[in-house]
Formats: structure tokens, sequence, C-alpha cells
């Protein structure tokens, strides 16, 4: 072990000879190109991944055979690795920035309610071209308990699909012929926590002591009580804290979320090696990108919050090592929806920016796009985007979207909001009256998610439709309001488009899905309002897209009108410069977007009366003011103002200097 930094080194050479010498045998059997790439990327990798390790793990007795154990994995899934990955590893590491492309488009469904199945979903590739995706995230399909099961984030098993979805051969098809069409497949990891049902927690209550090591396991309230008083709520409805009983083993047990998710204890190495020999199998599939589930949750210690820690970071940036060693072409986006701060340290900072998650879930953003439709005010999500936007490094991406599979809880930064002589904790709470319909003039129908009475803490529920006013326009036959409601959804999405990073669709927003309330019925839902926002796929309202005048129509008709722009503009990609301004309007949210020649103004109006923006505040290069509207092809024909219809958003393009 080492006991100074003067003898790193040494230790490291040691070390990684050591590993080499006990993977040279397995090597052996591999053909001697693929060899000497395994054994180059190990020299570029293999001292970041010493060290890393060697925080988590120096101290204990089994170091460092348990990190020459974690390379010998890595190894082990580098031979599995098929010849048409290795091929792709091989063009990634030449030019690894694709997901920052322009042209990157991505969707997101649940296989069941989508398609049925992963058959299905295949039979559906027409329509995410027709769409024009390149990333498409399928929530979880591997096993699960019965009954409830979080939508798939309780996983019993990583090898195995569950079998109501298909079978393991389904998902390699799928993952070709969407590589075929140029579509990157996206799964979870959820490595936060398996099911109580995984074999390793039914080990661990059989009584096995290695596993018993795998989770958190407590023989009484002591410690739990301990943690907890530095504990967040996350289920608060589900249970209250952060443990729950087993009866069975008269033992308490760490379930941060749902009672059957055991969170796993990273600080045993071999919670850490196993874990990775499940995200390799999974890479060796043909996955292009993981996303780490509730990424901040993975490393406890006592008296803190247990989100965010350093450890966390530290075990994100192993991974990412390893994966740069056994499969390259795989990235991983980052899942943490804490403060905005928090969210952006998962690229990894300081030495390790850009060594953690390439991509990374923008909530911020999404947030503050619903903040601003509910106040009809820009100027906390100007603030927000000036300072938080285009500050993350230079490989990495955002990953913005308007909705997700999760609910909606207004995560801006409370310092943020005090810069804008805003109160944090009552912004929320009329932000949840807007969106649960109790403030007078709200157009939005959403629902509480895990009210805390405690804290007064709840997030929202509800379809961006349903949000945005479409649900309440179309109950009370309102042509006016469905036509507002419409423009809402494509502003948002809009600016989603042509920010910087990848826009991300959650599949049923392109054709403006409307609440669904049949959760209720079921017993597994009826709990979890978030069920409202999930319902399975209506082909015959999907079919209406083609009918030309009606809402879907006209819905879809945007959507893919914005992303013909987002594929035509390099500068809506993520390598671009952003330039958020504040032109002294607080209705309207402006943003300058460059890249070489490709400049765009966007420009748009969150309010329902029309909105004027004085010309000269614009950053208009030179006094060509010669404009034009990408999205209406409409020239701007006065040179002193600029004149918006309500909700709209203008893409200007931007005459060539
Ligand atoms: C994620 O969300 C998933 O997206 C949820 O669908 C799961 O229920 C959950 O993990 C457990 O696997 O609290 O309300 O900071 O906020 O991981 C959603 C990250 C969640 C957490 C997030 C979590």
């Amino acid at each position: 072990m080492a006991s100074g930094t003067e003898q790193l080194p040494e230790d490291l050479n040691s070390y990684l000879k050591k590993a080499l010498q006990n993977i040279s045998e397995t090597l052996n059997g591999a053909d001697v190109r693929d060899a000497a790439v395994f054994l180059r990327r190990c020299m570029q990798h293999g001292p970041d991944l010493y060290r890393l390790l060697e925080q988590l793990y120096g101290e204990r007795d089994d170091f460092p055979g348990s990190a020459e154990a974690i390379l010998q994995t890595a190894a082990e899934a580098f031979l599995r690795r098929p010849a048409r990955l290795k091929q792709l590893d091989r063009e990634r590491e030449e030019s690894p920035r694709w997901y920052q492309h322009h042209t990157m488009i991505g969707g997101v469904c649940y296989v069941d309610l989508f398609a049925g199945t992963l058959q299905g979903i295949k039979e559906k590739i027409p329509y995410f071209q027709e769409l024009g995706l390149t990333y498409l995230h399928l929530m979880p399909i591997f096993r699960t308990p019965d009954g409830p099961d979080d939508g798939g984030y309780a996983v019993s098993s990583y090898r195995e699909i569950n079998p109501a979805l298909g079978h393991m051969d389904d998902l390699c098809e799928l993952a070709i012929a969407l590589q075929a069409v140029g579509i990157n497949l996206v799964l979870d990891f959820v490595f936060n926590h398996t099911a109580n049902d995984h074999e390793w927690a039914l080990k661990a209550r059989a009584g096995d002591p290695g596993y018993q090591d795998c989770y958190f396991i407590f023989e009484d309230r002591a410690q739990p009580d301990a943690y907890e008083k530095t504990l967040r709520e996350i289920f608060p409805d589900e249970h209250p804290g952060a443990f729950t009983f087993y009866p069975d083993i008269d033992k308490w047990v760490w379930t941060t979320f749902h009672t059957y998710q055991w969170d796993l204890n990273y600080r045993n190495p071999d919670v850490f090696r196993r874990m990775l020999a499940e995200m390799l199998s999974l890479a060796n599939i043909g996955i292009d990108v993981l996303r780490l589930d509730a990424v901040p949750f993975i490393w406890k210690k006592l008296g803190t919050s247990c989100e965010n820690l350093p450890e966390a970071h530290t075990i994100i940036r192993a991974f990412n090592a390893l994966v740069r060693i056994a499969a390259p072409a795989l990235i991983f986006k980052s899942e943490a929806i804490v403060h905005p701060d928090d969210v952006r340290s998962y690229f990894g900072q300081g030495e390790w920016a850009g060594k953690e998650c390439e991509i990374s879930y923008n909530p911020l953003l999404m947030v503050q796009l619903w903040e601003a439709l509910a106040t009809r005010h820009t100027h906390l999500l100007t603030y927000a985007m000036q300072h938080r936007f285009d500050v993350i490094p230079e490989n990495c991406a955002w990953v913005n979207y308007i909705r997700s599979h999760d609910d909606i809880g207004w995560g801006f930064a409370d310092e943020d909001a005090a810069a804008m002589q805003i109160d944090g904790f009552g912004h929320r709470q009329y932000l949840n009256r807007f969106y649960t319909g109790q403030e007078p003039g709200s157009f939005a129908i959403g629902y509480p998610f895990q009210f805390n009475p405690r804290t007064l803490d709840m997030r929202i529920s509800g379809t961006a439709a349903s949000l945005a006013g479409l649900e309440q326009a179309i109950k009370n036959n309102n042509p006016h309001a469905i036509d507002l409601a419409i423009r809402r959804i494509l502003l948002i999405t809009g600016i989603t488009m042509s920010m910087g990073g990848m826009p991300l669709i959650y599949l049923g927003d392109e054709i403006g899905r409307l609440n669904d309330y049949t959760y209720l019925e079921n017993p597994d839902t009826a709990d979890d309002s978030r069920w409202v926002h999930r319902a399975p796929a209506d082909w015959e309202q999907v079919a209406r897209r083609r009918e030309a005048g009606t809402v879907e129509a006209r819905i879809f008709e945007g959507f893919t009108r914005l992303i013909g722009l987002r594929k035509q503009h390099p500068a809506f990609g993520s390598n671009s410069a952003t330039q958020v301004v504040d032109t002294g309007n607080r209705h309207v949210y402006v943003y300058l977007k460059t890249l070489g020649d490709d400049q765009v103004l966007c420009i748009g109006n969150f309010t329902a009366d029309p909105q004027r923006v004085p010309v000269d505040r614009l950053p208009l290069p030179g006094t060509d003011r010669r404009l034009v509207d990408l999205i209406t092809g409409k020239t701007i024909s006065s040179d002193t103002e600029i004149e918006l219809s309500p909700y709209e958003l203008m893409y200007l393009s931007m005459p060539q200097q």
C-alpha cells in the first residue's frame, strides 16, 4: 500500500505490471493487435485509474489486490467485445465528440408503453427516423420484481431482459438495427441500488456475510438514526427516512428510494468490481450511452447528506477510466437532479474536467422554462443561463429537455433567485400552486408528487401538453387557448433544440400527449402520480399527425420544423458559443448562438401578448439589419424593433459578415 505520494510511481508501476501479468494469460488468447490496443489504453488510463482506486480503497488490507482484480474484469470484458464494437471504439477514439454534433436528436420511451416489446420498438424505427432521432433511450428493460418495480428502476438482474419485453437476443438485434440507421442506443445503468430480489440481495437475506457487505444492513436503529439526522427524504410518501425494516432478517436496510430498492455499498471494492462487470456486459451489447441513474447517492458518509460526496465523483472517474480502456465507444450520461452547482460537477472539475460524465441532463434549463411560462417573466431564466449554461468542459454536452418520465422539482439555485429579488421557498410554493392549477389564471393541469408535510416540499407530475395548457383548453373547447398551449409547447421545445447541447424528446410530447388517469385503477401505480405522464402510446392519436389541422399535426409539424432547422445549423450543436442577452424586456428570452460563420439569434416571447424588442438591444454584428426568421421564413421589416406574437419563438439568421 502506498504510504506517500513520493512512492506512487513505483507502486503504480508494480500495480500495472502485476495486473498486466495477471491478464497476460487471458490476453495471450487474443489477437496480437487487440492485446496491443488494450495495453496501450492501460498505459494511457492506468495511472489515473490506480490513483482513483487508491483513493477509494487504498486504506483496506485487500489493496492493491482489489485494484488488480478490477483491471482483470475490464480485460475479460474487452476480450468478449464483438468486433463491430471494437471497430466503433477505434472510430470514436479518433473522433470522440460525436455526441456534441448538431444533428443529434434524442428520444426516450418505455418499451412496453411505446411499442409493447423490444421487437415492437424495432418495428417503430421508421417513426424514429421520421422524427430524425439519432439517440434512443429505452427506459429500464431488465428483469424486475413482481408487483411494483418503480417503472423498472428496481433491477433484479442486469443480464436478463424483463420477459414481457423479450430476450437478450432481441436487444442485441435491436442494437444492431439501430446502429445501422445511425441511432445511438441509450440504456439506464441503475447502479445506486438493486431490487430486493436481486441474486446478491437474496444471498444477503439468506445470511451470507460477503453479500450482506454489498448493501447497508444494520442490526438495529442506532446507525440509521445517526445517518437520518442529516439525510434528505427522497420518497417521503412511500416511507419516512431512508431505511426499511426487513422482518425476515430482522434488520434495517438502506433504501433511499422505494422499500424494495436496496442501496449498494461502494465502500466494498467487490461491489465496484461486480458492477463494473455488469456495466461492461451492457457496453458489449452495443449500448452507446449509459444513463447513470441517481448518481448523487452512490457514496454515504455519516454526518453528511450522503449526496454528491467527493467519493461519488471518484467512483465515476474510475468507471470512466475503465470504459476508456475496455469499451471507449461508450459514454456516460449523468442523472443528477440536484442543486445546479452539483449537477454541473458530474462533468468533472479541475484536473478531472471532462473525465466523469460526458453528457448530463440539464434540469435547470427545464425548470427555468416552466418557471418562465408560469410567471411570464424571463429574468430568472436569463440570469441562471448567463451564469450556468456555457460553463461546462469543452468535451461535454447538456441534454436539454422539457419533460421526462419523472416529476418536476423546482431545482433552481436560491442564490440566483435572491439575486433577482425572489425568495426561493416562496417561489417554489407559487410554482407548485400554479402547476397544480390552484393559482388564478393557471393554464396547467398537473399533480403533486411526494408532498412532504414537514418541509412543504413537493414536485409536479403531468405531461408537457397538460402542463402547458392543452388539456384545459381542449376541455373548455377553446380554440384560442388551444392555440396558445401549442405555442407554449413549441416555444420551450424550440429552445431545447437550439440553445446548445442535445435535445431529448419524451416521446408522446411530439403529438401533444395529455395526462392519462388510468394509473389510478392499478394498485401498483396508483400511489405514484408520475404515472399520469406515463401512458401507453395511442397510435391512432399518433396517426393524426398526418391529418392537417389537428392538434397532433400542428405540434408534430412544429417539432419536425425545429428539428430540421437544428440539423441545418452547426451553431445549434454543443461546441458553439452561447451568449444569453438581457434586452431590458423581461418577457422575452434572447440568446445568440455562434459557431464559425454560423450565427443564429433566438428570441422567445413568454407571454400571451405581443412583445417588442428594440433592435439596438440585440447583439447584431455590423450595421446590416436584414434578418430572416428561419422558422416562418419571414423577413424582419423594421430596423428599429422586432415584434413577436404571443409565445412566438424566432430563429433569426444573421447576415454573413
Ligand atoms: C431516478 O430519479 C429515476 O429517474 C426515477 O424514475 C427512479 O424512481 C429513481 O431514480 C430511483 O431509481 O428522485 O424523482 O438526483 O432525483 O435519481 C426522481 C437524482 C428521483 C434523483 C433521481 C431520481
